[in-house]
């Protein structure tokens, strides 16, 4: 039987999980980094927490005869993916990346792209604004340097410590997130302006999608650059890729 191992971490992860069980032919293992308290329970066996760098998920990899090395990571997520590059390397084992399109411009959006997080404080400009930030956690310090803005912050688990700025709202919460929600959730805080990353995927395009309606302004910050490797945009795609690429093994005596 193949062995896989899926570093996963998004909804595209859980899907290809899934699909690849329902094939009754593989041994599979999902990684997660353990960022959040209670992540959403797996369709496979799960294992939690760094490996040690780029070594140490090439060690895994050896260590536990993976014959295929998946990294279904979220696009922001540059280092794993990184390490994921490295450690196929090391290790000899194949890699194969899912790497979802991003979002595309359309009429009547109004983005201003942005390098970083630290230009996109920038972009809010130095008037005070209601800012609506969709960025979790990690991510949030450099908003440190703009305190006049009235911020709207959402992430899967509570931010601690808070941030000390004057005016700030906390709001925990998972996706996937539904346009009408989320219109009403910006109409009723007042939000001016959104700040987002440009994940993809359908389960957190319903605030870009509400900020369209309610013509208001989204700061993107662009994608990291994430090495090169052998990828497919759609859970399809990739399962298929696999499905050729590690036929059934004929087990002795078939
Ligand atoms: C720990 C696993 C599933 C996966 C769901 C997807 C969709 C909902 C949209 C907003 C944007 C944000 C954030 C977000 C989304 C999905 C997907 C996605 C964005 C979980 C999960 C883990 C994480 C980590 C978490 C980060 C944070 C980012 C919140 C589980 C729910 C903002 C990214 O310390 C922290 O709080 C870290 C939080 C990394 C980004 C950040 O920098 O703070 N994701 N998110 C995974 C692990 O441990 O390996 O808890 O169940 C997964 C999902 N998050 O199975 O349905 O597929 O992208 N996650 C962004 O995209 O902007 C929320 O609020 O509008
Ligand atoms: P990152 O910055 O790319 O990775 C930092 C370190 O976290 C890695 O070097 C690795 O530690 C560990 N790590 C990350 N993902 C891992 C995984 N799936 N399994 C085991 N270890 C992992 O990662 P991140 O941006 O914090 O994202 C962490 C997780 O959240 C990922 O699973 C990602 O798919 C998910 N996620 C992230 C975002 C986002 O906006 N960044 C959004 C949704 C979901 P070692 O070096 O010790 O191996």
């Amino acid at each position: 039987m193949h062995s896989i191992l899926i570093l996963g971490g998004t909804t595209e992860a859980r899907q290809l999980a899934e699909a690849l069980r329902g094939m009754n032919r593989f041994g599979l293992e999902l990684s997660l980094a353990g960022r959040t308290k209670a992540p959403v329970a797996q369709p496979v066996p799960v294992r939690v927490g760094g490996f040690g760098g780029a070594e140490g998920l090439a060690d895994y990899l050896k260590a536990n005869a993976f014959d295929l090395l998946i990294d279904a990571t979220h696009p922001y997520a540059a280092r794993i993916s990184a390490n994921a590059a490295k450690a196929a390397q090391i290790s000899g084992v194949p890699l194969v990346a899912l790497r979802r399109p991003g979002w595309e411009r359309q009429a009547g959006d109004r983005w201003t792209e942005v390098e970083s997080v630290e230009a996109s404080v920038a972009a809010l400009g130095r008037e005070p604004r209601r800012a609506f930030l969709a960025l979790g956690r990690q991510e949030l310090l450099p908003f440190k340097a703009a305190p006049q803005h009235d911020y709207l912050v959402r992430s899967v688990d509570p931010v601690e410590p808070p941030l000390n700025l004057p005016n700030v709202r906390y709001l925990t919460a998972r996706g996937p997130f539904n346009e009408a929600d989320e219109q009403a959730l910006l109409a009723e805080s007042g939000i001016e302006v959104i700040v987002s990353k440009n994940s993809g995927g359908a389960a957190s395009y319903g605030k870009i999608a509400a900020a369209r309606a309610l013509a208001l302004q989204v700061i993107m910050i662009k994608r990291p650059v994430l090495p090169e490797v052998p990828s497919f945009q759609t859970v399809e795609a990739l399962t298929a890729h696999v499905d050729q690429a590690f036929p059934p093994i004929q087990e002795r005596g078939e």
